[in-house]
């Protein structure tokens, strides 16, 4: 099994291409290297001083509300949708130049998730690809948002660099890697609150528990891709434009949600 389309596994091109790009304006060419040869980059900053504060107090005070939001919504709904500040979050200008650089101009985001590991957890942590998850071309970047420091104490992402190259992999049921040590050795991600790292939809990672004693571990992430790229399935229905247009109009990107 490869995706979670099955009648899409020979529809979908879910193999590497490396970005090609020789004059980044956000990133540094060597980053850019970095990101085609580990499929990730080093954590940069995106939120400091003032922004993260505001980001860290947001989050604190709107979690519960945000998690019961996704739970009535089916069991999931990218909030970005349908909360005003974080559909601002996903397009913040900084976040948005660096996918330029790794995308191309007109970027979409389609996915996004709060996700907040409570402290003394024992369970989790198998390795996936993120692109057998997505309806689109494996070509979408990643962005994973420490909303508070997350080390491997309480449990930062685990990556094995490299394990994209290869494009996605034969998973199980539940969409893990098979067997995921013979494609490298993995290595914890540690990201101070404010960071985010940029990774490849191929990026084979994973999510250990949280074996903090009492540190909670808040993460954002969100997902996009160029809106070249052509949706199949329900992948456009949290759509969003965060930059340049549609071109194709493939996408249909929704408007920025109105505060319920
Ligand atoms: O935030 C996390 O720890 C899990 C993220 C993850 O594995 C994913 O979104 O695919």
């Amino acid at each position: 099994m490869l995706t979670r389309y099955p009648h899409l596994d020979d529809v979908l091109d879910l193999r590497f291409h490396p970005v090609q790009n020789s004059e980044p304006a956000s990133f540094t060419p060597v980053q850019i290297e970095q990101f085609n040869h580990q499929g990730f980059i080093d954590p940069i900053p995106l939120f400091e001083d003032d922004a993260l504060a505001d980001l860290q107090a947001y989050v604190r005070h709107h979690e519960v509300d945000l998690q019961r939001m996704k739970e009535e919504a089916n069991g999931f709904v990218s909030l970005h949708h349908c909360v005003p500040a974080l559909y601002d979050l996903v397009g913040s200008a900084r976040t948005v130049a660096h996918l330029q650089d790794l995308i191309g101009p007109n970027v979409i985001c389609f996915i996004s998730d709060l996700i907040n590991k409570p402290p003394g957890q024992t369970q989790g942590g198998s390795f996936h690809q993120d692109a057998t998850f997505n309806a689109v071309d494996a070509r979408s970047v990643i962005i994973w948002l420490a909303i508070e420091d997350a080390d491997a104490d309480n449990g930062c992402m685990n990556f094995i660099p490299g394990s994209h190259k290869g494009g996605a992999v034969e998973c199980d049921t539940n969409h893990y890697v098979v067997d995921p040590a013979k494609y490298g050795a993995a290595i914890p991600c540690e990201v101070p609150a404010g960071y985010g790292v940029f990774m490849s939809d191929l990026l084979m990672h994973s999510s250990p528990p949280n074996r903090s004693e009492d540190r909670w571990r808040p993460g954002f992430t969100a997902t996009y891709t160029a809106a070249e790229v052509q949706p199949h399935d329900t992948v456009t229905q949290w759509a969003i434009q965060c930059s340049g247009e549609d071109v194709h109009g493939r996408w249909q990107p929704h408007r920025r949600p109105v505060a319920p």
